[in-house]
């Protein structure tokens, strides 16, 4: 048996912490081969029931779970993480400005990037989730200098899937049959779906639904809304959907995406598709011995051009409004 691979978990006690701990203690994120540690961190405001999610995966007896431990200092979470999946993050309150949250979050992460970079494995992968994703991405990696920026992505993984799913619907074939789907920029409202480069079964998907009304009235706001509707329907956030949407996250980079296909991270801009330097953005990416690269040469529409303006200019207010949390 190898080693065991070190996992920080922020947020762990929440509820997508209860969803995914016990599959990666399973095995299906890093293998059946694989065993883990871990590292399960929440403040302590939910430390009790912290210690309830570490009893039930003791309860489960699961071979591959080397260790467990719980904890509210970061100092200790992160230490020599070889994985920190950046979960907990405040959420919404009444009457809270979209402004407040963005500095409430930014408190949070930039705290967390500099214990990263103080305690962390140097080639530490740093998968953010906790909302406003792309940015908080942002503001850890600018607090963590020592690391590599190519050690952070955000997750925009669900929207991906969420568009895998509404396209295999729309054409009633199996999901895992399309490729090349991408979903551009940060991960809310203004995130583009895309599936003009799309393939099933070596076809492009366009030409085989011929329904530009569909794409734009029913497939982009669907994806877009897709986690409103959730919360409209079970009157929680999706939890199930964003721990699975992790687990393909982190396998993918780890393990390479598949033969001909791509997916979408949340990956520092280096000015692919005029999009400028410096916002974590969602672009289709190719990952190979856990480096990933931005898929190039895709032809853009002027009117999707338009649509990846409106997701960038998002992103440069939301870093605009947390300058101040920036070293
Ligand atoms: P919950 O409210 O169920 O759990 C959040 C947990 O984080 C709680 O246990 C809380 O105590 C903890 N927490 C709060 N501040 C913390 C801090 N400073 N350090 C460590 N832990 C802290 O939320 P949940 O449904 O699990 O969602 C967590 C985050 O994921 C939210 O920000 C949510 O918006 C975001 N999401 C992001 C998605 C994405 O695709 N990027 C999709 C799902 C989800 O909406």
């Amino acid at each position: 048996m190898p080693s065991p691979i070190r996992i920080a978990i922020t947020g762990a006690a929440g509820q997508i912490g209860y969803s995914l701990l016990f599959r990666i203690a399973a095995g299906d994120m890093l293998g059946n081969d694989q065993p883990v540690i871990l590292q399960l961190h929440d403040i302590p405001e939910s430390e009790d029931k912290l210690q309830g999610v570490v009893m039930e995966l003791q309860d489960c007896a699961f071979p591959l779970l080397s260790g467990t431990i719980a904890s509210t200092d970061p100092m200790q979470s992160f230490n020599q993480a070889d994985i920190a999946i950046l979960v907990g993050a405040r959420p919404r309150a009444k009457g809270m400005e979209r402004k407040d949250l963005l500095t409430a979050n930014g408190e949070i992460f930039s705290a967390q990037g500099r214990v990263l970079n103080q305690v962390a494995k140097r080639e530490v992968k740093v998968l953010v989730v906790g909302n406003p994703a792309n940015t908080n991405t942002y503001i850890t990696m600018r607090n963590a200098p020592d690391l590599s920026p190519s050690n952070f992505s955000a997750m925009l993984r669900l929207d991906h899937n969420r568009a895998l799913s509404q396209a295999a619907m729309k054409l009633e074939q199996p999901v895992g049959n399309i490729k090349k789907m991408i979903v551009w920029g940060n991960h809310s409202s203004t995130q583009l779906p895309d599936l003009t480069h799309a393939e099933i079964n070596g076809q492009r998907i366009i030409d085989l639904i011929h329904d530009a009304p569909w794409i734009e009235n029913y497939f982009i706001p669907t994806v877009q809304d897709r986690g409103a509707a959730v919360i409209e329907a079970r009157g929680l956030s999706s939890a199930a959907s964003a721990a699975n949407a992790i687990i393909n996250h982190m396998r993918d980079w780890i393990f390479g995406t598949k033969e001909n296909d791509w997916t979408t991270m949340g990956v520092l801009s280096d000015g692919s598709y005029g999009v400028p330097e410096g916002v974590f953005f969602g672009f289709p990416v190719i990952c190979q011995d856990g480096l990933c690269r931005i898929v190039q040469g895709l032809e853009i529409t002027p009117s999707y051009q338009d649509k990846l303006n409106i997701t960038y200019q998002e992103l440069l207010e939301e870093q605009n409004a947390i300058r101040h949390l920036l070293p």
